[in-house]
C-alpha cells in the first residue's frame, strides 16, 4: 500500500514522515524540495504467535510505503514540475493530509497565523482543483477524439465524455469523486484518470506536545465535507524524536510524558479503518505472512494478492480463523475439530482468516 503525505508548506510533513518511518530526513531546510520514501512493516502480534507454532524460515508482515512530498504552493501547479508529484499522487492508495495546529514562533505559518480549519479546507480544495484541471484537459482531448473518430468508435468516447462531465459537475458542486455515485461503466472510465479526490484521506492534526486534540466536529467543519475521512492527532516533532529511541527507551519516555501508543501505529490503525482494510494470514514452514486486502474481498480475488495466477487457477480456500488455529495448534487438529472450513470463490475473507489456497496453476 502506498500512502502519500501531503499538506501545506511547513505543516510538518517530513517530521511526520520521520515519526512514521523512524527516519532522519532533514527538516531544517524549509520548503523542502526532496521527496522521501520509506517502507514500514504493519505491526501484527498474530504473526509472532504463528511464528512460534510454525518456526518458519521467514516472517513477512504487510507493508506500507510512505511518500513524503515537498510542499508546493499548490498541488494543482505542481503538475508543472515534470509531472513528478502528480504521478506519485495518482499512484498512491491514500493520502495522509498533515494539518498544522502546532505553535512554533521559529516556524512562521505561510498564511501568517495557525488556522487548522482553513488549512484543511484549503488542502481539500487543492485536490479538487487538480482534478478539475485534469478533467478539463481530458474533456478537450475526448472532444477532439470524437471529432476524428470513426462512427463505430464514437459511442464509447461519448459515454466517456458524459462520465467526465458528470464527475466534473460533481466536483464543482463540492462532492469529491470518492463520495459520488457512479455506474459501473462510469467508475471504470474514472479508474483510467486516477483522480485525486477519489482517494481516501486521513487527516493528521499536527499538534503541540500538550495538544489540544482536534476533531472535525470540534473545528465545526461541515460533516458532509469530512464524511469518510480518517483523523488522527499527533505531535509530529515529539513523535519523530521518540521514534529514534530504542524500543525500551521509547516506552519509558512515553510513560513519563503521558504519551499513549506511538503515532506510527495509530496512523496505521486509522488508515486500515479508513480504507476498510483487513489482513488475512498464510502459514507454513517456509513463511508466515500477513496480506492486507479490502474487508470482505471474495476469496478468489484475495488469492490474486499472493499471485495473479491464483485468481485464474482458484479451486477453493481452506480457511481457519486465527484464534481457532492457535487453540488447536495445527491446521490438522483444526480439521479434526471441524473449525477448518472449505470455502469457494465468493467467500468474503475476514480479518485473521488463516488461508491455504488450493489452486491449479
Ligand atoms: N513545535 C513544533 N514544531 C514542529 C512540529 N512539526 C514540525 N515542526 C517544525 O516545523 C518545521 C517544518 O517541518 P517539516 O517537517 O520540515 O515540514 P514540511 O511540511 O515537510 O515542510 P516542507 O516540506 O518545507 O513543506 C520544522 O522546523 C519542524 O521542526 C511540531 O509538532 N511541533
Ligand atoms: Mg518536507
Amino acid at each position: 500500500m502506498d500512502i502519500a503525505i501531503i499538506g501545506q508548506p511547513q505543516s510538518g510533513k517530513t517530521t511526520l514522515f520521520n515519526a512514521l518511518t523512524r527516519g532522519k530526513a532533514d527538516t531544517t531546510g524549509g520548503a523542502g524540495n526532496e521527496m522521501h520514501v520509506g517502507v514500514v512493516k504493519v505491526p501484527d502480534p498474530r504473526l509472532d504467535t504463528l511464528a512460534k507454532i510454525y518456526k518458519p524460515k521467514k516472517v513477512t508482515p504487510a507493508e506500507i510505503k510512505y511518500w513524503d512530498l515537498p510542499g508546493p504552493e499548490s498541488l494543482a501547479k505542481s503538475q508543472g514540475i515534470g509531472g513528478r508529484f502528480r504521478n506519485t499522487l495518482q499512484a498512491a492508495d491514500a493520502y495522509l493530509l498533515v494539518v498544522r495546529s502546532f505553535t512554533n514562533p521559529a516556524v512562521p505559518h505561510p498564511q501568517g497565523n495557525v488556522d487548522p480549519k482553513r488549512d484543511l479546507l484549503a488542502m481539500l480544495s487543492e485536490l479538487a482543483f487538480a482534478d478539475l484541471e485534469a478533467l478539463e484537459r481530458t474533456a478537450t482531448r475526448l472532444e477532439d477524439g470524437i471529432k476524428k473518430a470513426k462512427p463505430a468508435e464514437r459511442p464509447v468516447l461519448i459515454r466517456q465524455q458524459e462520465a467526465v462531465q458528470k464527475v466534473r459537475q460533481g466536483i464543482e458542486a463540492d462532492t469529491p469523486l470518492r463520495r459520488q455515485t457512479l455506474t459501473e461503466s462510469e467508475s471504470a472510465a474514472m479508474t483510467n484518470y486516477q483522480l485525486l479526490t477519489g482517494k481516501p484521506v486521513i487527516v493528521v492534526f499536527n499538534t503541540d506536545e500538550s495538544g489540544p486534540e482536534l476533531s472535525f466536529n470540534g473545528l465545526g467543519v461541515d460533516p458532509a465535507v469530512t464524511a469518510g475521512l480518517g483523523q488522527v492527532n499527533a505531535c509530529a516533532r515529539l513523535e519523530a524524536e521518540l521514534a529514534l529511541m530504542s524500543d525500551a527507551e521509547e516506552k519509558e519516555f512515553r510513560q513519563a510524558l503521558g504519551q499513549g501508543e506511538p503515532a506510527r501505529d495509530r496512523v496505521i490503525q486509522v488508515s486500515y479503518q479508513t480504507l476498510g482494510l483487513i489482513s488475512f494470514l498464510t502459514v507454513g514452514e517456509d513463511e508466515v505472512r500477513a496480506w492486507s486486502i479490502r474487508d470482505g474481498l471474495p476469496a478468489q480475488q484475495a488469492a490474486g494478492t499472493i499471485h495473479t495466477d491464483f485468481t485464474r487457477g482458484f479451486i477453493r480456500a481452506e480457511v481457519i480463523p486465527y484464534d481457532d488455529l492457535v487453540r488447536c495448534g495445527s491446521t490438522a487438529q483444526g480439521r479434526k475439530e471441524g473449525v477448518l472450513r472449505s470455502e469457494g470463490k465468493t467467500y468474503p475473507v475476514k480479518d485473521g482468516d488463516v488461508i491455504n489456497f488450493l489452486v491449479n496453476v
